[in-house]
Formats: C-alpha cells, sequence, structure tokens
C-alpha cells in the first residue's frame, strides 16, 4: 500500500463514520425537547386561566338570581355564567347601544363567557326570568 492509498482509505473510513453516526444520534433529540417545552407552555397556560377564576369572575343563576349582581372588571376581562340552578333553563343576554350579547338557550349545568371588550356599564338580562338582573361596570 503506498502512502496515498492509505491517505485515501483512511479519509472515506472517517467520511463513512460520519455519515453513520451522526444522523442516528443528533436529529432524535430536537422533537423530544420541542415537547418538552410544548409541555411547559400547555401548564403555564392552564395555571393562568384557573387563576382567573379565582379572581371571582364567575356568576351563579341559583334561586333565579344572577349572584353576585354588581361587578366591576377591567375591559377584556371575561366572566363566566354558570347555570346551576337544578333543572331550570336560563338565557342571559346584554342589549345595549355599544355592546350585545346572547347565550341562547343556558342548559342546567352549562356555563356561558362573556368577553367584555368595550367599556361602559352593561345589564346581563335573562330571557326567561324578567327580573334577573346584572350589573356589569367595565373600566
Ligand atoms: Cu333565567
Amino acid at each position: 500500500m503506498t502512502e496515498s492509498e492509505r491517505a485515501a482509505r483512511s479519509q472515506k473510513d472517517s467520511r463513512s463514520a460520519e455519515a453513520t453516526d451522526s444522523p442516528a444520534i443528533v436529529p432524535p433529540r430536537h422533537p423530544l425537547f420541542l415537547g418538552a417545552i410544548a409541555c411547559l407552555f400547555v401548564s403555564v397556560g392552564g395555571m393562568t386561566a384557573a387563576a382567573v377564576t379565582d379572581t371571582g369572575l364567575i356568576v351563579s343563576q341559583k334561586g333565579r338570581e344572577f349572584n353576585p349582581g354588581t361587578l366591576s372588571i377591567k375591559r377584556g376581562q371575561t366572566v363566566q355564567i354558570v347555570n346551576d340552578d337544578l333543572d331550570l333553563l336560563h338565557h342571559a343576554y346584554i342589549d345595549s347601544e355599544t355592546f350585545t350579547f346572547d347565550s341562547g338557550d343556558q342548559l342546567p349545568g352549562s356555563k356561558t363567557k362573556i368577553v367584555f371588550s368595550v367599556a361602559g356599564d352593561f345589564k346581563v338580562l335573562c330571557g326567561i326570568h324578567p327580573k334577573m338582573k346584572l350589573l356589569v361596570h367595565v373600566e
């Protein structure tokens, strides 16, 4: 074997070693790593949503009454109206010049979210029980 033959062979060997080793080891790490980051974001998002409900933006409809009956919130906040009134149907709606909302029929056990995207004072009423009233002040 001449010197140049040996050099050519060792070059070829190292190239083939590179070709077989690197694709087998390096790429599978990336999907796993990205998956771990995605899980992290999902769990952080869940914690944020729970914190919002902790601040008391849930309104009950038990006894044909919105409870609490008044709310003061910031623009963009979400109020969740829960029909926890046994087997009664409710139908929350807002009909003002600047903001309207209609829940449709609220089946017992259902939850309805209203995102107050406009500042002002709004009356949430029930289409089935005219005495039900929720006042929402949006800053
Ligand atoms: Cu009602």
